[in-house]
């Protein structure tokens, strides 16, 4: 089985992965960790060659066929597919909105693709922990959810929510013509403050708070998807759909998704028609 080395795939001379602790590697280090502290995301364009990008583009379009078919509407919070009545209607806790896309699992994507060598250099894990500030980072031991790809087509879309961990790493393979943008509202909550108020002025009017990257493909994107409230708007008229890999961290070496999650996610549709 033939594997590439990442480090021909990633834009090293751009981002000195592999040299943190040089004078380049640690001014590097520093303006992800203060676009992470600062605006809940660390944007980093071009992080892929433009042949290893197209490389990508191929292998993941070839796995669209496997993916599941998810369509179900789904609120903000952990838990996300059933809406939990004690909370009072209108509430943000009960309001639901629309999640519609395809999703790759980890296990259906192959050992020597890669999207899967870039997730498991251990480079980039290691600038991962360092941008994140913990003592130890593993990428997630998932069958199902280490790697995925989510793929939206026209009228797909990601809804408002945060997400249950701590780091979240996306790598933009594909953009769609239209819509399919990544959208964001920096600090919403707190651990100890959820600030129900704003989440719901949000979801009334996401106009003033709202802000919107259009993330070129070959872009890896590390986001704090825990406090700031986000989503992927929905794909408008397109060709091509849009393909993002979700790489899935832990501090623990042996991290699996809860059961719950798992039957949850094995509960999607599979080979429902491209929308
Ligand atoms: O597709 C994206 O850009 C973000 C995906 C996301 O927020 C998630 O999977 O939790
Ligand atoms: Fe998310």
């Amino acid at each position: 089985m033939k594997t590439t080395s990442p480090a021909t795939l990633v834009d090293v001379g751009r981002y000195p992965l592999e040299n943190l602790d040089s004078p380049d590697g640690q001014a590097f280090l520093t303006s992800c960790q203060s676009g992470l502290e600062k605006q809940s995301i660390c944007v980093l364009e071009g992080f892929l060659h433009p042949r290893a990008l197209a490389g990508m583009v191929r292998e993941t379009s070839a796995l669209i066929p496997l993916g599941y078919y998810y369509d179900r509407p789904r609120t903000s919070y952990e838990g996300n597919d059933y809406v939990d009545r004690t909370w009072p209607a209108g509430h943000p806790r009960t309001i639901e909105h629309v999640n519609r896309y395809r999703q790759v699992l980890n296990y259906q994507i192959p050992n020597d693709s890669l999207v899967r060598s870039v997730f498991l250099w251990p480079a980039l894990t290691e600038f991962v922990r360092r941008v994140l500030g913990f003592e130890n980072l593993y990428t997630s031991a998932c069958p199902h959810l280490a790697l995925t790809l989510q793929i939206a087509h026209e009228g797909d879309s990601n809804g408002w929510h945060f997400d249950s961990n701590n780091g979240n790493i996306t790598l933009l393979i594909q953009a769609p013509d239209s819509g399919g943008a990544f959208e964001y509202v920096p600090d919403l909550r707190a651990d100890h403050d959820e600030h129900y108020d704003d989440v719901r002025a949000v979801f009334e009017a996401p106009g003033k708070r709202v802000r919107r990257t259009d993330i070129r493909p070959g872009t890896l994107v590390l986001f704090n998807g825990k406090y700031a409230l986000h989503r992927v708007s929905p794909v408008g008229p397109t060709k091509r759909p849009r393909i993002i890999a979700i790489f899935s961290y832990d501090k623990r070496p042996d991290q699996l998704f809860s059961r719950d999650y798992i039957e949850m996610v094995r509960s999607f549709r599979q080979d429902a028609p491209a929308g």
